[in-house]
């Protein structure tokens, strides 16, 4: 039986392990990217590994979040970015050249090689035949001293796109039509691998559309095969040298398939709070609107934005709605300049935005009191968009667009508008605000601003643990909802003393103090603990408050992993009834946890409700090393 893509890429780049789904194994990363909010951490930690240069083909440091300058912070953190990459042999995109996973896309991507980045979405790069995965920080800092990358060897979704998409139906409801099927759970542990003949029709921004959202899914990462389409692509970058073809085995074996026909394919929304809550726009109906975002590295592309501006020429946004736009980099905002669709947004009365995460991640445009959002993002969690009260709404730039005109949510069919002359065969080329490291010999003095503050640290595993259950939380809690991130937040991504004091502020203001009074302790989960963002935050600020281990019913990739850097013991409800007997504020003892934890089970006591039952810990081999030493950064100085 042949191979499918992801397993042949898996295969050229296995250090360790054996290449069964299921099985841990350490992969060979070739590229790294971090963005700013996430990158500080990712670098301090770099540092505190000691080595002069990266030891991965190319590595990328991008600042795309941060970019409110109120204070002194973010632009601290930009500098100390710029000067510790340049020292370490890695690219600096500065701020203002766009979202790093667009940009990415554009000039760096490359099929068949492996990338891990500290963001979630970096299966962006997947629309290209890449194999690129989202980490925590201190993951991409290993990466970068060479070491290999950990994960859980996934299974193959065979996503079998089938026919055509219809005029004014776009891959975002591709995509979002994966996610009512598949839900925010249901990729955990899966990468999907798009085929058939349905992907010919799709250009590599409408890939990376559908690889972005897969974050959605909990999957591990998403591909495209790379083909004719990729080829086009990287010609128009300029880069058809980085071109090779990659395409799975006829006879490619997959552990799951689904088909979607693109034919019957309608426009499709996210209702509110979750990117799996999916509904045909039609069904949802005409809901009025109040502000209407268009961006973010799922739909900020060239082609995106020029969509927009045909829908939006030569007519006005309604008048009860704030029309935002951002695009997604230089390149694009540089080529709509040029081509005048930029003046055609801009006279339809849309705001403009800076080339940059923007109203995604909460960085200005929270919408008003009670408001309707409609955004052409990726996440509509609860409280994201700043404002608690806000529906917000995912849907495709078409369906945005649209709506902006009309003030009400509108199916984007009701419009005709031509695309046909979007095509371009050659983008904008300048990366001029991609500035090369300094050479080795070169002396690069590293900037560090007051912001930065040292990383927490655990202690090594005890032979019990002991504590009360500091939180009782629901399923799906994302790590918006554990660290959340807002303009007022994310300058101080280095300094988890002053962000712990939020932890969980988004639904229990009072959890900081209440953990800190009891010593730490406990936090009890549902199912897809930790959803969402890459974030490590969401496992230092828990450290920091003592929280020594997390029990749920069932984790999201990511955070798990970001939860054994941290020596946080992620464990998981043998029998999930269990969930139901514990209420806040129990006592629960681990009496030997230390030994236990080798088997994977272990006993635990409900001292306030005298019963014991049974938790799951699943860790690799090397896992249970890092928890008993205290967390990665401890086990490596003990090697
Ligand atoms: C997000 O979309 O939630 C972020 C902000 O890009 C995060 C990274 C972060 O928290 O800094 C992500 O997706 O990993
Ligand atoms: Fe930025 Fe939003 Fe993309 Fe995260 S999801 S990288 S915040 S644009």
């Amino acid at each position: 039986m042949g191979s499918n893509l992801v397993y042949k890429i898996l295969k050229k780049h296995l250090v360790n392990g054996e290449l069964k789904a299921g099985e841990s194994i350490g992969i060979k990363i070739d590229q790294t990217l971090t963005q700013d909010s996430t990158g500080t951490m990712a670098y301090l930690q770099l540092e505190a590994m000691d080595i002069d240069r990266v030891k991965t083909k190319r590595s990328v440091a991008f600042v795309d979040h941060n970019m409110l300058q109120q204070g002194f912070e973010n632009a601290d953190d930009h500098k100390y970015i710029e000067t510790v990459a340049s020292k370490h042999g890695i690219y600096f995109s500065k701020p203002g050249n766009g979202i790093c996973h667009q940009v990415f896309l554009e000039r760096f991507s490359t099929p068949g090689d492996t990338l891990v980045g500290s963001d979630s979405h970096t299966p962006t790069a997947g629309g290209v035949g890449m194999l690129a995965m989202g980490a925590g920080g201190l993951d991409v800092a290993l990466a970068m001293a060479g070491k290999e990358y950990y994960i859980k060897a996934p299974e193959v979704v065979k996503v079998n796109l089938t026919g055509k998409l219809n005029k004014m139906v776009s891959s975002k409801d591709i995509i979002l039509e994966v996610l009512r099927r598949i839900t925010v759970k249901g990729g955990v542990g899966r990468v999907f691998e798009y085929c058939g003949e349905g992907v010919k029709e799709l250009s590599v921004p409408q890939r990376a559309t559908i690889t972005n959202m897969g974050a959605e899914l909990g999957a591990t990462t998403s591909i495209f095969p790379s083909d004719e389409r990729t080829l086009e692509f990287f010609k128009a970058q300029g880069r058809a040298e980085d071109y090779i073809e990659l395409k799975a085995d006829e006879d490619a074996n997959y552990d799951l398939e689904i088909t979607i026909d693109l034919n019957e394919l309608e426009p499709l929304a996210a209702k509110p709070h979750s990117p799996d809550n999916v509904e045909e726009v039609n069904k949802i109906g005409k809901i009025k609107v109040d502000q209407i975002a268009i961006g973010s590295c799922t739909n900020s592309s060239y082609e995106d934005l020029m969509k927009v501006a045909k829908i939006l020429k030569g007519k006005k946004v309604h008048k009860d709605i704030s029309l935002v736009i951002a695009p997604g980099s230089r390149q694009v905002m540089e080529m709509i300049a040029r081509n005048g669709a930029l003046a055609d947004i801009i006279s339809s009365g849309a705001r403009i935005l800076e080339n940059g995460c923007g109203p995604c991640i909460g960085m200005g445009q929270s919408p008003k009191t009670n408001a309707v959002s409609l955004r052409t993002f990726n996440r509509n969690f609860y409280g994201r968009s700043g404002t608690l009260s806000a529906k917000v709404y995912l849907v495709s730039p078409e369906t945005a667009a649209v709506s902006a005109i009309s003030g009400v949510l509108t199916d984007p069919r009701d419009y005709e508008v031509d695309f046909s002359d979007i095509h371009v065969d050659k983008f904008i080329i300048d990366d001029s605000m991609i500035i090369k490291p300094a050479s080795i010999n070169e002396d690069v003095e590293i900037v560090r601003g007051p912001n930065i503050k040292p990383f927490p640290l655990n202690v090594p595993l005890g032979k019990s643990l002991e504590g009360k259950v500091v939180l009782k939380a629901e399923d799906n809690i994302t790590t918006d909802h554990i660290m959340p991130s807002n303009a007022k937040l994310l300058p101080y991504r280095s300094n988890i003393p002053y962000l712990a004091n939020y932890c969980f502020s988004t639904i229990d203001e009072e959890f900081p103090k209440r953990a800190i009074d009891n010593g730490g302790g406990f936090i009890v989960g549902g199912e897809n603990y930790g959803q969402g963002s890459s974030r490590e935050h969401a496992a230092l600020a828990p450290l920091y408050l003592g929280i020594r281990a997390v029990l749920v019913k069932s984790f999201a990739r990511i955070h798990k992993a970001n939860l054994i850097n941290s020596g946080i013991v992620p464990m998981t409800f043998e029998n999930p009834k269990d969930y139901e007997k514990i209420e806040p504020m129990d006592s629960l003892t681990f009496d030997n946890i230390y030994e236990e934890i080798d088997k994977g089970i272990l006993t635990a006591k409900n001292i306030s409700k005298n019963y014991t039952f049974k938790v799951k810990v699943e860790l690799s081999e090397k896992d249970i090393e890092i928890i008993k030493a205290g967390g990665t950064l401890n086990y490596n100085k003990g090697m």
